[in-house]
């Protein structure tokens, strides 16, 4: 059975005319630190993932696994180190960013990101924003590899940081995934990955 329509699907545009903030200082600089104060592990309630990246130090594309209460998220498909580019870390100095297809000096990159949890997952949580000229999409995905249902999102364009909480609808699959799906020019980033097993 596969869904034929996107349910959670968002499309982040950034224009050139947005390239002048990129230099900027960042207005989002207060709503970082949620749910934990940046170590990733302050959440240790059983059956709770979260970690916001800032213990990871990939700056060439690969394949990292982040674990906390027994869950394992793997995360392919993109770096995590800090680039010095702050508008791209929703909270501290790392995110996870996945590039457009093509050569770099960080690797080769296919144009995809993939983030697979260990276990069923009835929630994911995380925020997403790109630089600008990035356009990327970016989907939850259940555990039978289709596009996790949500009549309630649908395509959002931003040139800021988007946080998604999603939780399952009685009856439908268990979540297992993100995808992003990046294109256009620089990076995709996603920072403060929470969820919770099923
Ligand atoms: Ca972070």
């Amino acid at each position: 059975m596969r869904n034929i329509r996107p349910y959670l699907i968002f499309i982040l545009i950034f224009g050139i005319i947005t390239s002048l903030t990129a230099c900027g200082s960042g207005s989002d600089s207060g709503g970082g630190n949620e749910n934990d104060n940046g170590d990733g592990n302050e959440n240790d309630t059983a059956g709770e993932f979260s970690d916001d990246f800032e213990n990871t130090n990939v700056p060439m594309v690969a394949s990292f696994d982040l674990s906390h209460n027994g869950i394992t998220a793997t995360v392919a498909g993109g770096t995590a180190f800090t680039i010095g580019n702050r508008l791209l870390y929703h909270s501290g100095d790392k995110s996870w960013m996945v590039e457009p297809a093509g050569v770099n000096v960080r690797g080769t990159h296919t144009g995809t990101g993939t983030i697979t949890f260990s276990v069923p997952m009835s929630r994911i949580s995380f925020w997403v924003r790109g630089d600008p000229g990035n356009t990327s999409i970016v989907t939850i995905l259940d555990v039978d590899g289709n596009m996790a249902e949500n009549s309630s999102i649908t395509a959002v364009v931003s040139t800021g940081w988007i946080e998604v909480d999603f939780t399952r609808t009685g009856g439908s699959s268990a979540l297992k995934s993100i995808l992003v799906e990046a294109s256009g020019i620089g990076m995709a980033a996603l920072d403060d990955l929470g969820g919770t097993s099923e």
